[in-house]
């Protein structure tokens, strides 16, 4: 039996769908070459909890292609899913639908595909993730899950950071840091034959002692500070180790404003069907007009493929930045880790930290 493991698909029509659209038909495409007889999703499906139509859409057409491939998916409710009320997949669960099964509480699930029994040990985003009683909850439940000796598979799902995951090249979670951590040690004597996690955007493998836990990453990048990010998917044949399939994705690039000028005056062809961010150090929107403009009188670009600019955030200049750090009298990288410890979810200092990478490199330019 064959399946695969892919995470964090973000879908929402205000973040470049099309692309995300793509990647989820390459992974539904490898699931039936490849006789997938399911697909798990530890979480973000949507990006948002309460998802627009075109992401929804989207989704739909896919489960329902995998329905007439006889093709599974587990999904789970992960931080972009989740509201207080409900989450983006409740629908989806009301619809109880054969091949899709939406998992938004932690505990232990008892499942068969194709005559293979499989045994869940899911854990979803947890709104009282701070609670020592949820802890204690966790690993009450990965006992019971080790207790079970029968001839089932048994799958951890999850949707948390792992002490010593990587968020980037240049960044890994450390133990005391806020947000909902885990050890990966906690999973020691599950049992599991896989740990497979979302929430991480960068694909990863974790090891600790007997554990073995896998992030597939998202399908493409969500945020700039991601763009170094490899992007694929885990595909298991035969229950083997998990291959790493490679997602492929629209090419990005970060540019300063010369720098864009420079390759449009001497080959305005590299730019062909790239993302392009330009990095503006102003907030003044005809400065921002004045860009696209020149891209677009590129005209030739937008016509063979589109050429897309993303509207930058602000952004201070390479100047105030650096007499912001040199007034404070930290280094470059204390500086960011000051700012990265000031906010409290985790999730925004991931991506604080990428744009703080992204700050940095221009920085010592
Ligand atoms: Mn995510």
């Amino acid at each position: 039996m064959n399946f695969i493991h892919s995470a964090d698909f973000h879908l929402y029509s205000g973040n470049r769908l099309e692309d995300f659209t793509a990647s989820l038909w390459q992974i539904a495409n490898e699931a039936v070459e490849s006789k997938c007889s399911f697909i798990v999703n530890p979480g973000d499906i949507f990006h948002k909890g309460t998802p627009d139509n075109q992401a929804k859409t989207v989704f739909s057409k896919w489960v329902a292609f995998l329905k007439n491939h006889n093709i599974k998916i587990f999904s789970v409710v992960g931080t972009h899913d989740y509201t207080r009320e409900s989450s983006s997949l409740s629908p989806y669960k009301s619809l109880e639908l054969d091949n899709l099964v939406v998992y938004d509480s932690l505990g232990i699930y008892k499942e068969v595909v194709n005559n293979q029994a499989i045994t869940f040990l899911v854990i979803p985003h947890l709104w009282k993730y701070t609670d020592e009683s949820t802890l204690k909850e966790i690993q009450d439940k990965i006992k019971e899950f080790s207790q079970i000796k029968d001839d089932s598979k048994k799958i951890i799902l999850g949707h948390f950071t792992l002490e010593g995951s990587q968020v980037s090249d240049s960044f890994t979670i450390l133990k005391g840091q806020s947000d909902f951590i885990l050890n990966l040690g906690i999973f020691e004597n599950s049992g599991a034959n896989y740990i497979l996690l979302g929430h991480i955007h960068k694909p990863q493998v974790l090891t600790c002692g007997k554990s073995i836990a896998h992030y597939s990453g998202s399908i493409e990048h969500v945020t700039w500070g991601e763009i170094k990010n490899e992007l694929g998917f885990w595909l298991v044949n035969n229950w083997g180790i998990p291959e790493f399939i490679p997602l492929k994705t629209r090419p990005k690039q970060i540019l300063l404003p010369e720098e864009l000028s420079s390759i449009l005056t001497k080959n305005k062809e590299e730019l062909k069907g790239k993302l392009i961010q330009v990095l503006i150090n102003s907030t003044n929107s005809n400065i921002f007009a004045e860009i696209k403009k020149k891209v677009t009188d590129a005209g030739a670009i937008i016509e063979v493929a589109p050429l897309k600019m993303e509207k930058k955030k602000e952004i201070i200049s390479k100047e105030e930045l650096e007499k912001l750090v040199n007034d404070s009298g930290y280094t470059w990288k204390e500086y960011a880790q000051e700012k990265i410890n000031s906010v409290s979810i985790e999730y925004d200092k991931q991506l604080l930290t990428s744009q703080f990478e992204e700050l940095l490199s221009k920085g010592k330019e």
